[in-house]
């Protein structure tokens, strides 16, 4: 390859070339999606750039969720997302729901105790003065493919051991008879915050669902606050409409 046809025509720092060229061989397909790239001293020698540039390149497609970096193994061009449609005429979880669809569920746990709570906390779950609250923060993955980012809070006596949830909070409420019945959404959108964006393997500034749950027993007691960013190049939220009469 010349290193002209590379970079001949382009503007920018050097590394943003290089970006944007490689970019260009995946959407082109020339790089297909879990191909590998070639070698960082293979690409420096190919487009007589430094190292140092060819890594900075490599590392910005990291960032922007384009390429993965594989232990021992180099550098490998992601495989698209594949879109999950979710009714939003059912109150299942995220298990049931990924289950459902054949893909197994894990979770990266980022938070998981009992905290003070937020003014937030205690006014939607109606909380006592002095009463904690059980929190459980986790990454949701479906089929180690990261889909969203849950932060949900609990009463005590909903959740008295957050760390019992080990996979599903749906079942551990279900077998403790705090199975919730009801709940209320709202859906808004948002351009992911960096730190959510690398959890979720997209790139800053991408699109993303924000969701808040607030669920309720049979009785109309709050059992669940949950604020969770889906990512909105993963999720479809269908909802069937009825004419009212
Ligand atoms: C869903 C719910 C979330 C609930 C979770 C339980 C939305 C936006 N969120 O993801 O509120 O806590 O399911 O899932 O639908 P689990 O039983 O698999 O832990």
């Amino acid at each position: 390859l010349d290193p002209q046809e590379w970079l001949g025509h382009r503007s920018g720092p050097r590394y943003v070339q290089l970006r944007r060229r490689i970019e260009e061989a995946i959407e082109k397909g020339i790089l297909p999606p879990d191909s590998s790239l070639p070698p960082e001293r293979e690409v420096a020698e190919i487009t007589e750039l430094s190292r140092v540039t060819v890594r900075k390149a490599i590392q910005e497609l990291v960032k922007l969720g384009v390429v993965e970096q594989r232990q021992g193994s180099g550098s490998f061009v992601r495989a698209p997302v594949a879109r999950v449609e979710q009714s939003l005429s059912h109150l299942t979880s995220f298990t049931e729901d990924m289950k459902r669809r054949g893909l197994e569920t894990t979770s990266r746990w980022l938070e998981r105790g009992v905290f003070i709570p937020s003014p937030e906390e205690v006014l939607t779950l109606g909380l006592a003065t002095g009463d904690s609250v059980a929190r459980i923060y986790r990454l949701r993955e479906a089929d180690g493919q990261p889909m969203a980012l849950e932060r949900a809070s609990l009463p005590l006596d909903i959740l008295p051991n957050p760390i019992d949830v080990s996979r599903s909070l749906y079942e551990v409420l279900e077998q403790s008879g705090n199975r919730p019945v009801r709940a209320v959404q709202k859906i808004s959108a948002v351009n992911l915050e960096p730190g959510d964006a690398e959890l979720l393997g997209v790139a800053e500034g991408t699109a993303g669902l924000s969701i808040q749950r607030i669920s309720y027993l049979d009785s109309g007691r709050v059992a669940e606050l949950t604020k969770s960013v889906y990512r909105g190049d993963a999720y479809d939220f269908v909802a069937e409409l009825r004419l009212s009469t």
